[in-house]
């Protein structure tokens, strides 16, 4: 915490920064997906497409709002268990970041392990180059032993990033995953994306895992379910973006927003339901719906120590350390590389 001022120094701040953009996911890619899950049965959309900038702008709202406890939460341990965390770490560590964002939440471990030790190399790893730029030039600012290696590209399969990017060191690698982010995962491609993850670490390397937890649907539904209906636009977002950006004719008002947890599976599922049987233009090709139809837009898997198990052990990591916020909404896991 005790930081020297920030260091307003352009040249050194240069050499401290540099962004790496991976091959470019092609730009079509978008259209290829929506094509194909609205040309499935059960109708489909990828959660990875809610993130536009306005996607993103609702999904930052959704985390203000008292229902979705899961932000806060995390949040909750990371402020209350940070110097215990960094210890967990090691003595000599630097930090990957898949999907980093803002790294708002990613400052308190950041402080802890400055405290530790004089100097940190963070990769943060994001889809959106704007948004690596800006939080770098930030954390570069705020944080005078901070070098910064920002990589633009899919987390989705991080050894692909990670195997030209990472360069050998003699640090522990500890590559944070925070927010539940792998609850969009159903387990198989949880458990792959880690062995994935796995492939490019080394034994003793560790994954800092935040995952959502099992709990009472009186708590999930209204987390996915705001009475605001933040929620709600922000699902129907997907169908405004294909508009906007496939020259879509979606009649938005008449899909509704549908959240409900899945108990059988350990999941909330989010759905878009077509109030009427309708036809809507995409791009030259045409989908029907019938009333009361869906488009399933997510699923949000939560967490028990059984499944959390499974996942390390399918993606040859063991589980050292679990860290839960009060109210045992949530948990943070050390998962070591075997
Ligand atoms: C970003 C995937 C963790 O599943 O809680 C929030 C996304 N969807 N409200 C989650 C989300 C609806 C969120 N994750």
């Amino acid at each position: 915490m005790d930081q020297p001022l920030a260091v307003p120094a352009p040249v050194l701040t240069r050499e401290r920064f540099v962004l790496h953009r991976a091959a470019e996911a092609p730009a079509t890619s978008f259209a290829a997906d929506v094509r194909r899950g609205l040309t499935a049965t059960p109708k489909f959309l990828l959660p990875h497409y809610f993130y536009d900038a306005l996607g993103s702008a609702l999904f930052s709202a959704i985390c203000e709002l008292p229902e979705y406890y899961v932000t806060r939460a995390e949040e909750e341990i990371l402020v209350s268990r940070a110097t215990e965390i960094a210890a967990a770490f090691g003595p000599r560590v630097r930090l990957v970041e898949l999907g980093s964002g803002s790294a708002r939440k990613t400052r308190h471990l950041i402080d802890a392990i400055l405290n530790r030790q004089p100097a940190l190399d963070f990769f943060p790893i994001d889809v959106d180059a704007g948004i690596l730029e800006s939080s770098s030039h930030d954390l570069l600012n705020d944080y005078p032993g901070l070098s910064v290696s920002a990589i633009c590209g899919d987390f989705r399969s991080p050894a692909s990033l990670l195997h030209p990017f990472l360069p050998p060191s003699d640090s522990r690698t500890i590559v944070l995953f925070l927010g539940s982010s792998i609850g969009n995962l159903d387990p198989a491609a949880a458990g792959a994306m880690l062995a994935n993850l796995r492939s490019a670490l080394n034994h003793g390397d560790a994954l800092f895992l935040g995952a959502d937890l099992r709990k009472s649907p009186s708590i999930l539904e209204p987390a996915y379910d705001d009475p605001l209906g933040v929620t709600a636009a922000f699902n129907r977002n997907l169908l405004a973006r294909i508009n906007r950006e496939l020259g879509g004719t979606f009649d938005i008002a008449s899909f509704s927003h549908r959240a409900w947890y899945n108990e059988a599976e350990g999941r909330i599922e989010m759905h878009l339901v077509s109030e009427k049987a309708q036809r809507v233009l995409i791009d030259g090709y045409e989908v029907a719906f019938e009333e009361g139809e869906s488009i399933h837009t997510e699923n949000s898997y939560k967490y028990d120590d059984a499944s959390l198990h499974a996942l390390a052990a399918a993606g040859g990591f063991d589980i050292e350390r679990r860290w839960s916020d009060s109210n045992g909404y949530f948990a943070d896991l050390l998962m070591v590389a075997r």
